[in-house]
């Protein structure tokens, strides 16, 4: 038989029944695991020529530059700011990701951040169990259905959110780079535009330098007093100390945020707050997504070793 193909995944899978699949398949060393990571790469660097990883771990240049035969990266997940993209197109190494398959669970997520923090659903639970609905008068709720939805980023998440919308009849607007083909809804040349006019700020924009902050104290302040803010993109997109400014103070309604600047680090001060449902990046997290997501890791894989090309490519990223 010939010698199986050295992978290095970078740190735990999100699906831990992966990490099990990959080990029948190739010889599988994880990074995290050694004692000392960066003398093990100094050391073992040359076996590997594939990388396992995650959106959320990415991939350092440094670790790239460790790994001289690398051909073939594949990273579960649909972002990839968290991916030395440049060092390793530099290099002519693939990289797979795992688009499409998660859009539903991430824009139903959304809306399930949408209406908890508009009705209550969490701080409900949080006084029922307090034991406080006997005695004590519960805070009014706002109405979802039939408000004003903006979406920053209109790519295919954006696109399962609004479709999403229809049933709560509600009026849809986007801001995106730029109009997008074939989007009828109504375009908003700018986040702040988008914001004066909508009642949720609902974030689907790819992470990384270009996007980060576009969610600033001028945007927040153009939502106002009865908007929302919806983070299931990056907490690099939104000026998380802005945020909790405007949160604090009641400039803005409240927020549904499944994501943030320095996770796992929540803010305290986003914890103390009633207006606020923090969720622990867990859009995607359903098993059939994440099953879904695990096989195209696998496939990327796969395909790579025995075509010579990953079958979903990171847009930009080397070809065979
Ligand atoms: C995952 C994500 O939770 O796909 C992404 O970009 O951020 C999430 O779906 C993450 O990749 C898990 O590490």
């Amino acid at each position: 038989t010939a010698p199986r193909h050295r992978i290095l995944q970078i740190g735990r899978m999100p699906l831990p029944a992966l990490e099990a699949e990959m080990a029948a398949r190739y010889e599988v060393t994880c990074l995290a695991d050694q004692p000392d990571p960066a003398a093990y790469l100094a050391a073992r660097g040359t076996e590997f020529t594939g990388v396992v990883t995650t959106a959320a771990i990415g991939l350092k240049g440094e670790v790239i530059a460790a790994l001289p035969r690398l051909q073939v990266i594949s990273s579960f997940g649909v972002g990839f700011d968290a991916l030395d993209i440049d060092a390793a197109t530099a290099r002519g190494v693939q990289v797979g990701y795992t688009p499409g398959v998660l859009n539903d669970c991430v824009a139903d997520m959304a809306f399930a951040l949408m209406l908890d923090v508009s009705r209550h659903v969490a701080a409900s639970d949080r006084f029922v169990r307090r034991g406080e609905w006997p005695k004590v008068r519960y805070a009014l709720g706002s109405r979802v259905s039939g408000k004003r939805l903006g979406i920053v980023g209109m790519g295919r998440i954006g696109q399962a959110v609004a479709e999403r919308a229809s049933g709560f009849r509600m009026e849809v607007g986007y801001h995106n780079r730029r109009p997008a083909q074939g989007c009828a809804l109504p375009y908003f040349e700018s986040v702040a535009a988008l914001a004066q006019w909508a009642d949720y700020l609902v974030l689907t924009v790819a992470g990384g330098a270009a996007t980060r902050h576009l969610v600033n104290r001028n945007v927040l302040e153009a939502l106002g007093p009865h908007g929302y803010i919806i983070n299931v993109a990056r907490g690099s997109v939104v000026d998380e100390a802005a945020l909790i400014e405007a949160l604090t103070e009641r400039r803005i309604a409240g927020a549904g945020l499944d994501v943030f600047e320095n996770e796992p680090t929540v803010p305290a001060a986003l914890m103390a707050l009633d207006n606020v449902v923090l969720t622990p990046h867990t859009a995607s997290a359903t098993h059939e997504t994440r099953r879904a997501m695990a096989d195209l890791v696998l496939e990327n894989l796969e395909s790579f070793f025995a075509t010579g090309a990953v079958r979903t490519p990171v847009p930009g990223t080397p070809g065979p």
